[in-house]
């Protein structure tokens, strides 16, 4: 089945039931013999099939993060992001819209663009150069018949949402409409931070070897911090963890984090700033956690002294001593947002056991590098956080293809581990069955 039927040929909602595919039976059976509280069966992580089902099932059919509107400042400005096999093409139309297209001709179906990024006048096909506006009608194409109508050959569209500069892509027909409650619930944190309106200072893509399940059950948890010394410089270790689950050699730690944590939330009323986590990761399509959280040290930014990376505020915050804002969505985001500037995490399955972790950076469009911050400066604590973590997925890997590998228990401290296992698994079951 081709990976791109779900988006063209909807599944009607009180659709008779039909037969499973011999891969997403598969899927199934290795989801029944999950247990919760525990990590996945081995193939969830390691059989191509599955992954393939994943794909189809997860990946085609729910809002994906697929960067900032910072990334395509200007009409004409656009970035390419594998989806499984399917290549999206999100861009900045001439109106100034977001607009996000599948990147493949409709002529003989030659791929469009194929740079990761760029800027277009018009997007012009490498074959025999149909040529479409950047709202995606085709404009041009040589010796077209008298009885073909350019108007039904325009690109297929791919739904796109953006919330306050972050930009989602969903590529089903009709996809989950939670996207506009959590728009609602999130709109008010990102709003005063004016991501929209950034630039990006700096962008690397990391590709780990790892199951990008792996990739994101080790960003929902901060029990293997440890091995984040940099981090752990500003990054409060007992992060998700209830008071009585506060180990003793953290207490000391955590005792200036209730303290910042307390002064922040008076500084964030003070201008108006919503405060308070707000969590919803299991039960629906597009599940998240929005939070703000005081950073230790100087408690600005991350740096190793927690003082400010960028010189200028991004956005309207009433100092740089604001911690973070972070939010987790499922299935592929984690960001953060500090008084001087934001960072962001997309990830992309790439293969099975193949992963690419995309980071920007994000600063004050009137930020001027080298004078207001230094790009090796501003991206150091997150270039090594994400080294040390692609070391501890892969680590994951190589152990979950062992034969000897058993699903173990989560502790008490992986709460949002289970959470995101729990959503995909739901995520599965919900679509398999539609
Ligand atoms: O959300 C994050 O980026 C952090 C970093 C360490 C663990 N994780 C919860
Ligand atoms: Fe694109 Fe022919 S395949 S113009």
């Amino acid at each position: 089945m081709s990976l791109l039927e779900p988006a063209l040929d909807p599944v009607p909602a009180a659709a008779p039931a039909r037969p499973l595919t011999p891969q997403r039976e598969a899927l199934l059976r290795a989801l029944d013999a999950r247990t919760p509280g525990h990590s996945l069966p081995a193939p969830l992580y390691t059989d191509p099939d599955l992954h393939q089902a994943e794909l189809e099932l997860l990946w085609q059919r729910q809002w994906v993060f697929v960067g900032t509107s910072a990334e395509v400042p200007e009409p004409g400005d656009y970035v390419t992001l594998d989806i499984g096999r399917a290549s999206v093409m999100v861009l900045r139309d001439d109106d100034e819209q977001v607009r996000a297209f599948h990147n493949v001709c409709r002529h003989r179906g030659a791929r469009l663009v194929t740079e990761d990024k760029g800027s277009v006048g018009n997007i012009v096909c490498g074959y025999h150069r149909w040529t479409y506006s950047t709202d995606g009608r085709l404009v041009h194409a040589p010796q077209l018949g008298p009885d073909i109508d350019p108007a039904c050959l325009s690109l297929l569209s791919v739904h796109v949402r953006e919330i306050e500069g972050l930009l989602f892509v969903c590529l089903a027909a009709d996809p989950p409409d939670d996207v506009e409650d959590v728009a609602r619930v999130i709109a008010p944190y990102f709003a005063p931070h004016h991501l929209g309106s950034a630039k990006v200072a700096a962008q690397i893509d990391l590709v780990e070897d790892g199951n990008w399940k792996l990739t994101m059950e080790n960003n929902r948890e901060c029990y293997h911090c440890d091995g984040h010394p940099d981090l752990l410089c500003t990054f409060f270790q007992t992060w998700g963890l209830a008071e009585h689950q506060v180990p003793d050699r953290m207490r000391a730690s955590h005792e200036r984090f209730l303290l910042a944590d307390a002064e922040l939330a008076q500084r964030c009323a003070a201008q108006g700033l919503p405060y308070p986590t707000i969590s919803d990761l299991v039960d629906r399509p597009l599940g998240f956690r929005v939070e703000r959280s005081p950073m230790d040290a100087a408690g600005e930014s991350f740096s190793r002294d927690g003082t400010r990376l960028v010189q200028r505020t991004l956005g309207d915050v009433d100092g740089f001593r604001m911690g973070r804002l972070g939010l987790h969505a499922q299935p592929n985001l984690w960001l953060h947002v500090c008084a001087d500037h934001a960072v962001t995490f997309a990830v992309f399955p790439v293969g099975v056991d193949k992963t690419l972790v995309r980071t920007t950076w994000l600063v004050d469009a009137d930020a001027v590098e080298g004078v207001d911050y230094d790009v090796d400066a501003l991206t150091e604590v997150w270039r090594h956080t994400n080294e040390e973590d692609a070391a501890f997925v892969a680590l994951a890997q190589r152990g979950v293809s062992d034969p000897a590998y058993v699903p173990g228990p989560y502790t008490e401290t992986e709460a949002q581990v289970d959470a995101f296992v729990s959503w995909y698994a739901a995520r599965i079951r919900e679509e398999i069955v539609r």
